[in-house]
């Protein structure tokens, strides 16, 4: 839209210069090259009507949230919504991510959405963005070496990892365990996810003198779970009674491990397992009283993104930062009252429903 009415100003400016006899070559030249790009733009526009061109650089394809993000945006900026959605899967790899960004700008997108596989090296290719008048959207996972997007849809993985620490806190306290030795399984190193998740519940860890033993990047795969937690199983044999994996793939990876180190974990086990993302999957493990608790990051992100969208191709103003609602879940026999920073949380319980109704 931005660049149809840029291009209606530059026709209008052209035809004008042209009746008036203005503009040198040079001007009109690359007013022609603006006017006849912007024409073809237009003319695009025109026989599309309002398609909205959006280029989206997606993570990868590491997890079963990811899979839930990427079909929540293919869902909703459809061709027959009135979208041309380029999708580019990155691949866990920052260097492609950023060059399917300068594909999108050479492809002169209406809109770029980014999950920003990590959360600093955008200043040059936002500046880009800018420059090339393309607004940016960023969704799940933060930048934090720019602030040249428009705007942020996503989750607060600090809060993530200080409800699990909370959470653990209570929960210990309820099952008379006085002593916690953890181990992390951690997402790919750098991203705001994992960089959250470990600051939350490392925050609560160290404020209750829990022990440490390890944290290592677990690339937010099953395969990355299982080999990390096989390890640990070696290195930390007998002296760990919680694993933190920071989703649910992980988990899945970890209990593997576990199974095959003849580990008991859950709430019926030795172990305490917590989780999150709680994808369906995660939270049928929750159910089998395989995932002792299991913490919410919301992958739906699409429709707010959609609604900033259309909020700017009505030249409305938007929120810079949109926060997604996040549930923490687990069984009735792990469910107990706690707070972050003094603000009371519900808990969840896992049924059935609740397992139909997720993503
Ligand atoms: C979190 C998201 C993370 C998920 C993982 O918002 O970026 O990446 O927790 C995914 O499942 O791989």
């Amino acid at each position: 839209m931005k660049k149809k009415l840029l291009g209606i100003f530059l026709a209008a400016t052209m035809a004008v210069g042209m009746l008036a006899g203005c503009g040198g070559a040079a001007s009109d030249s690359s007013d022609s090259s603006d006017t006849a790009s912007t024409t073809e733009d237009s003319g695009d526009s025109g026989a599309s009507g309002d398609t909205i061109s959006i280029g989206f650089a997606q993570v990868g394809h590491e997890s079963d949230w990811r899979t839930a993000s990427t079909k929540s945006c293919q869902d909703v900026f459809s061709e027959a919504n009135g979208y041309d959605l380029s999708f580019v899967d990155c691949d866990n790899d920052s260097a492609a991510q950023l060059e399917a960004v300068r594909s999108f700008i050479e492809q002169d997108v209406d809109y770029i959405i980014i999950d920003p596989i990590v959360s600093t090296g955008w200043d040059t290719v936002l500046t880009e963005c800018e420059d090339a008048g393309i607004p940016v959207i960023v969704i799940d996972r933060t930048i934090e070496d720019s602030d040249k997007y428009t705007a942020w849809v996503g989750s607060n993985f600090k809060t993530e990892g200080l409800a699990a620490g909370e959470w653990l806190k209570a929960y210990a306290e309820s099952k008379g365990i006085s002593e916690i030795n953890y181990l992390t399984i951690a997402g790919s190193t750098g991203a705001s996810a994992q960089i959250g998740r470990s600051e939350g519940f490392d925050e609560i860890a160290e404020a209750n003198g829990w022990n440490k033993l390890d944290e290592q990047d677990g690339d937010f795969t099953e395969d990355g779970g299982q080999s990390i937690m096989e390890s640990y199983c070696k290195s930390y044999e007998g002296k760990f009674n919680v694993v933190v994996c920071q989703n649910d793939n992980e988990a899945f990876g970890a209990m593997t491990a576990m199974d095959n180190a003849g580990i008991t974990y859950g709430l019926d086990g030795d172990v305490i397992l917590i989780s999150f993302d709680a994808c369906t999957a995660g939270l049928e493990q929750v159910k089998a009283r395989k995932i002792t608790a299991d913490f919410e990051c919301n992958p739906l992100a699409a429709p707010f993104v959609e609604e900033v969208i259309k909020k700017l191709e009505a030249g409305e103003s938007v929120e810079k930062e949109i926060f997604m609602e996040e549930h923490w879940y687990a069984l009735t026999d792990a469910i107990v009252d706690f707070s972050i920073d003094g603000e009371a949380q519900t808990m969840t319980e896992v049924t059935d429903d609740v397992i139909d109704a997720q993503y």
